[in-house]
């Protein structure tokens, strides 16, 4: 065949049906060969009744209107976003505590802690996953300090035992106090004011929620965040822990340095911000593990008993898959070694050093 049948188009617009030369950078024997061969297809399809060539034309406006479509709908996307990240950020309940529940929620209390020694009143609720490292801490906090407490086990991936909450994490915690029920959002958060609480119950733990205000801000990239106030910190409003004065705390500090607040903050910090994350990709390290870390939540979790068979097999199953995926994530995202093990003992180590330094100083006594 001649090569320079591709090279003439007939003009589509040109009634006198007069050739009109359109010169294509030629490129290959192949290419010019392939270019050819569809010519000569479409003017075949043509010869019965032109329908292809109509098809095509079809094809090729809903082509065209679906690009349309999508780039304005993703220029209207890009431009609210935008907008989002430029709207000042109101923080109208800034000073406000979590909400207040006229009645405790609805659902299957799953097992309860009772300790005798508490004498708190509280009646507390935690809702949360056995597979969650935000809820194991509260779970020690709580243990450690001798509350009672109902457990509700949340299911991880449906979710519906939250359903009734705004806040969409675990740990959530639900405190009796007057005139309803108070409920806690985030683990550090439970933490402070129910440690606070102990020191000073008589001050409530409603007025004691206004010492950690909520702040709304927008972050570099534009996406909304908040960012719990004072969330570390022990409030003592005002008043002196019963049976202390200012000096003996003082004085106490002076050689517990090891015990101070600083450096309880800091391995609180510590816990949150580099325990946690290396403790995912460990425990989903692979597939199999993951699958095993699940079965062995399930059993010593009795979800057998708190979710019905299909929703039991839901968890196991989504939940190892979506846990490996996010272990997989953390790693990247932390820097963790290539040998995740390594991190963890990195972490490990790094705070046996502090306790280390902790078994001298207490050893040592106080400073004269
Ligand atoms: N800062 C929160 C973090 C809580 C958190 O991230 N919890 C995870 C479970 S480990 C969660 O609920 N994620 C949302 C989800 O599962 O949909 C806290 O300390 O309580």
């Amino acid at each position: 065949m001649s090569k320079s049948v591709s090279l003439v188009h007939w003009c589509a617009d040109d009634h006198s049906k007069m050739p009109s030369l359109v010169i294509h950078p030629v490129k290959s024997q192949r290419s010019l060969l392939r270019s050819y061969n569809e010519q000569k297809n479409e003017k075949a399809c043509s010869k019965f009744g032109g329908k292809t060539s109509e098809r095509s034309w079809t094809v090729t406006r809903l082509g065209l209107l679906s690009i349309g479509v999508g780039t304005l709908a993703g220029a209207g996307y890009s431009y609210t976003k935008l907008q989002q990240a430029r709207a000042p950020v109101i923080n109208k309940d800034f000073g406000a505590q979590g909400p207040l529940l006229v009645t405790l929620p609805q659902v299957a209390v799953s097992r309860q802690v009772i300790s005798p020694t508490d004498h708190t009143g509280l009646q507390l609720v935690l809702f949360q996953y056995p597979t969650c490292p935000f809820c194991c801490k509260v779970r020690a906090f709580l243990d450690y300090y001798g509350f009672s407490y109902d457990v509700v086990e949340v299911n991880p991936v449906l979710r519906q035992q939250i359903r009734w909450s705004l806040y969409k994490k675990v740990p959530i915690v639900v405190a009796k106090v007057e005139g309803g029920y108070q409920q806690l959002n985030d683990s550090s958060l439970i933490v402070s004011s129910l440690a606070s609480y102990l020191h000073d119950p008589m001050g409530g733990l409603q007025n004691l929620l206004k010492c950690y205000p909520t702040i709304n801000f927008n972050d570099d990239d534009g996406s909304l965040r908040s960012e719990i106030m004072n969330r570390y910190f022990l409030m003592f409003q005002g008043d002196i822990p019963t049976g202390r004065t200012k000096e003996n705390i003082i004085e106490e500090r002076k050689w517990r340095k090891w015990a101070d607040d600083r450096e309880e903050r800091k391995w609180r910090k510590w816990a949150d911000d580099r325990l946690v994350h290396v403790l995912s990709p460990n425990v989903y390290r692979t597939k199999e593990e993951a699958l095993q870390a699940f079965h062995w939540f399930s059993e010593v979790g009795e979800w057998d008993k708190h979710f019905s068979p299909w929703e039991r097999s839901l968890v196991i199953y989504v939940g190892a898959c979506a846990m490996w995926l996010i272990g997989k994530r953390l790693k990247k995202r932390h820097n963790l070694k290539d040998d995740v093990r390594v991190s963890l003992y990195d972490e490990c180590n790094n705070w046996l050093k502090a306790l280390r330094k902790t078994r001298d100083l207490v050893s040592r006594g106080p400073v004269s």
